[in-house]
């Protein structure tokens, strides 16, 4: 590690702040974990993970136990603090910042001179700046970055994460990081900073386009989502399979459809949009639609349901999965989440949920009387109407047997030949 970063501080230990912490603790820095999630930090001081992601837990256990990582909720002096806390949407969609407000405010206490401060929380465009305002006005002793040719007591950059959940661990490491700081200098010290424990390339720019950068490739995704939502739609007017359709379109060399599916969970690709909507909302017309499409896919397949269900003589379905998408444990704006519930609500005799990666129902579905968390092959057995939300590898090798005088909704198309789409 270059002499520049003996500590590092991260601030928010959720699905990018923990595994990047482990990362670099690995990679033989002191780092300290912050987290305001009393619970969380005993959890990870006890060599333990409180989320969910393919191999985090050794990696968390290996560096607790060596001593190069810790957590704590009160910020300490460091060489660079990493900001990683959520930002979500308040009513109308607008993008609420009070967690970053709040990272800076526990950071600015303890920032010394050379410190560098890298923001990697998905943020609307001009919120690297505004941090190094709200920082003067926290730290009048010290300089922080105003025009592009300062040489401020204090370096501040935005760096957008872009790992996929399932993924993180390899994709911490390899994938090209977008690097934008306030001045050349925070660019060119934030990339010695991520040169130390990644192996992709550092592309620097500046915090503006950094910014916008990331709520384009997330909104490029949505949108793109939204158009194979858009097509299933008409495709089931109009009696088409949509996945043969989409496999035989993707054969033209310059045509790459998304999958549909029951809508656009996660708590990234369906907000960030928001947040470019928000700052140009004349403008971000397509953005807009795209976000409107994915929102309304949910009601269509209740819609659905609550058709094919008329004709169920003891109206018991099965829904498989509850994550918003495959192989993950993370509810969190889950489609799938979003169904089960309005299911629940329209009286459906027996909903029996099947999701291989949690232990109980979350508590918004739980106290439905109607709604049961077994077995795949109870869920298969007892019910008259299979639908099917998540692609999780534990429900591909369904037999046709299992499906046998079956009313069928696959959102996912993992049936595909064997059932009518979505
Ligand atoms: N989905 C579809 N059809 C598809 C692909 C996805 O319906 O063809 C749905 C998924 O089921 C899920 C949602 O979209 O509900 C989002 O899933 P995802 O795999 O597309 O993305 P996330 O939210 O897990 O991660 C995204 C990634 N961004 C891009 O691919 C541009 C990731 O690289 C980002 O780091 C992450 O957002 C983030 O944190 O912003």
């Amino acid at each position: 590690m270059s002499e520049q970063f003996k500590k590092v501080s991260i601030i928010g230990l959720g699905y990018i702040g923990l595994p990047t912490a482990a990362i670099l603790a690995s990679s033989g820095v002191k780092v300290v974990g912050v987290d305001i999630n009393k619970d969380a930090v005993n959890i990870i001081n006890a060599g333990n993970v409180h989320i969910v992601e393919p191999e985090l837990d050794v990696l968390v256990r290996n560096a607790v136990k060596t001593g190069m990582l810790k957590a704590t909720t009160t910020v300490e002096e460091s060489d660079v603090f990493l900001i990683a806390v959520p930002t979500p949407f308040m009513d109308g969609h607008k993008p609420d910042l009070s967690y970053v407000k709040a990272a800076v405010e526990s950071i600015a206490p303890v920032l010394k001179k050379n410190n560098l401060i890298i923001l990697e929380s998905t943020c609307p465009v001009g919120t690297t700046g505004n941090i190094s305002r709200w920082m003067s006005a926290l730290r009048d002793d010290l300089s922080f970055p105003k025009s592009s040719d300062d040489f401020p007591d204090v370096n501040i950059a935005y760096c957008p994460e872009r790992v996929l959940p399932g993924r993180i661990l390899y994709e911490l490491v390899n994938n090209d990081r977008v690097i934008g700081g306030l001045t050349s200098e925070c660019s060119n010290r934030a990339e010695i900073f991520y040169k130390t424990f990644i192996t992709g390339q550092c592309l620097l720019t500046d915090s503006r386009t950094a910014e916008m950068c990331k709520l384009t490739e997330n909104s490029f995704r949505d949108v793109n989502i939204a158009f194979a939502n858009e097509l299933s739609l008409i495709c089931d007017e109009q009696q088409i399979n949509v996945w043969e359709l989409i496999k035989l379109a993707n054969h033209h060399v310059r045509v790459n459809i998304l999958n549909p599916g029951p809508g656009v969970g996660g708590h990234c690709i369906a907000v960030d949009p928001w947040f470019i909507v928000d700052s140009a909302p004349k403008l971000s017309r397509l953005i807009r639609t795209a976000r409107e499409v994915n929102d309304s896919k949910p009601d269509m397949v209740i819609n659905k349901v609550m058709t094919a269900i008329t004709e169920l003589p003891t109206e018991t379905i099965a829904c498989l999965g509850l994550s918003f998408k495959a192989d993950i444990d993370d509810l969190r704006e889950s489609p799938a989440v979003e169904i089960v519930l309005k299911l629940a609500t329209k009286g459906i005799k027996q909903i029996f949920v099947v999701e291989p990666h949690i232990k109980s129902l979350p508590a918004k579905l739980a106290k439905f009387s109607n709604v049961t968390l077994v077995k795949l092959d109870c869920a298969l057995s007892s019910s008259e109407l299979l639908l099917i939300l998540v692609d999780h590898k534990e429900f591909l090798n369904i037999q046709d047997e299992q499906l046998a005088y079956k009313k069928i909704i696959d959102t996912r198309g993992i049936l595909r030949g064997r059932s009518g789409g979505t």
